[in-house]
């Protein structure tokens, strides 16, 4: 007995080598590689909550297609919600690798177990919204997939150099719209401003706690899940900016965003963490809102589930023939 459980102690310990050297080598894990458990967990909690940030985020643009003052801007935003969606698919697939069903995650999040990016419990109330979404929200989002492209998971790297493909189009089709809004009417301008100023510190709190604070990154950081940390993440957003708030001329959205010479970046005012803490922990502007409709949307679409198995269940004696 003694000898079998040296044995597999042994081999563990071995498979935990053989992945930590595959990492130190920057060789991507694949699904049938063996992985420690807490790295599957993690990866699952990550890219789950991703999955749903992704879905969620469909509801605060949604909100503005109907109400599009273009053709042009309507094909752009119904383009635009519509990736979004897909990302959301694409990641739940890249989720379910790791051995977890879409139902499983699904449940996750709609009784809270799962969390979503914070940003999208604040709503969207002017057009003006709709480009300070794209600019900052996805320009936040493309700092941060920039990086995740070189997570050491293979489908969640691959699902993110798909996924910022898209992105840019996003963030430039806001900046475009926010440029049209500040340089036009002083109403406009009034406009574009009002959603700086209300989206700047929720698209900052989109790359979580400070380093000191997170639970996650150090974890993450180890295993290359993750590869630059929420602050030096933040900093980088921060950075790239701050010249093109300039360049709308608009005012800046917090007083103390200086160009600090000694350090190389924008030195900036602290984020109110209590805020953060209550949207997260789902009593923000719009919590409430996005989960009940999530969870009609997912209602009123059982049908389809219904379909889809009522047609597996058909093929499956066929299938059973043609084998016998
Ligand atoms: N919001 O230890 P930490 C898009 C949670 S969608 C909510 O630092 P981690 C788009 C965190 O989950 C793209 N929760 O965590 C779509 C953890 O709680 P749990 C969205 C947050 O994971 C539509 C706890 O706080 N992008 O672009 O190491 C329209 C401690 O934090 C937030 C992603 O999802 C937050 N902001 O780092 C437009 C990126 N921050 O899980 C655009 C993928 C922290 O222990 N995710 N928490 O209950 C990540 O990169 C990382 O998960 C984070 C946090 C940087 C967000």
């Amino acid at each position: 007995m003694t000898q079998t459980h040296d044995n597999s102690t042994d081999n563990l310990e071995q498979k935990l080598a053989e992945f930590e050297q595959k990492i130190a080598d920057e060789q991507k894990i694949e699904p049938s590689d063996w992985m420690p458990e807490a790295y599957r967990k993690n990866l699952i909690r990550q890219m789950s909550q991703h999955a749903h940030s992704e879905v969620i985020g469909m509801q605060p643009e949604g909100n503005w297609i109907t109400r599009s003052p273009s053709l042009r801007r309507k094909a752009i935003l119904l383009a635009k919600v519509q990736d979004e969606g897909g990302h959301g698919l694409y990641l739940y697939s890249a989720t379910e690798t790791l051995g977890i069903t879409r139902s499983e995650m699904i449940e996750a999040l709609q009784t809270r177990q799962a969390k979503y990016a914070s940003i999208f419990n604040y709503p969207t109330l002017s057009w003006a919204d709709i480009g300070a979404v794209g600019w900052l929200v996805d320009g936040a989002a493309i700092v941060n997939q920039i990086s995740l492209q070189r997570t050491s998971y293979g489908p969640y790297s691959r699902a993110m150099i798909r996924i910022c493909k898209e992105e840019s189009f996003h963030q430039r089709q806001g900046y475009e719209l926010m440029y049209e809004m500040a340089k036009g009417s002083a109403e406009q301008k009034q406009m574009a401003q009002d959603a700086l100023n209300r989206f700047w510190w929720p698209s900052l709190m989109m790359f979580g706690p400070h380093d000191t604070d997170s639970a996650h990154s150090a974890q993450s950081m180890k295993w290359k899940i993750k590869r630059e940390t929420n602050d030096d993440l933040r900093q980088k957003f921060i950075d790239q900016t701050v010249p093109q708030i300039e360049v709308l001329g608009l005012e800046m959205p917090d007083p103390e965003l200086k160009w600090n010479e000694e350090r190389g970046h924008y030195d900036s005012g602290e984020i109110d963490w209590e805020e953060f803490k209550q949207v997260i922990n789902g009593n923000g502007p719009c919590n409430h809102q996005r989960l009940k409709h999530h969870i009609k949307a997912h209602e009123d679409g059982e049908w389809v589930r219904e379909a889809v198995r009522a047609y597996r269940a058909k093929q499956k004696p066929q299938a059973d023939n043609q084998v016998a």
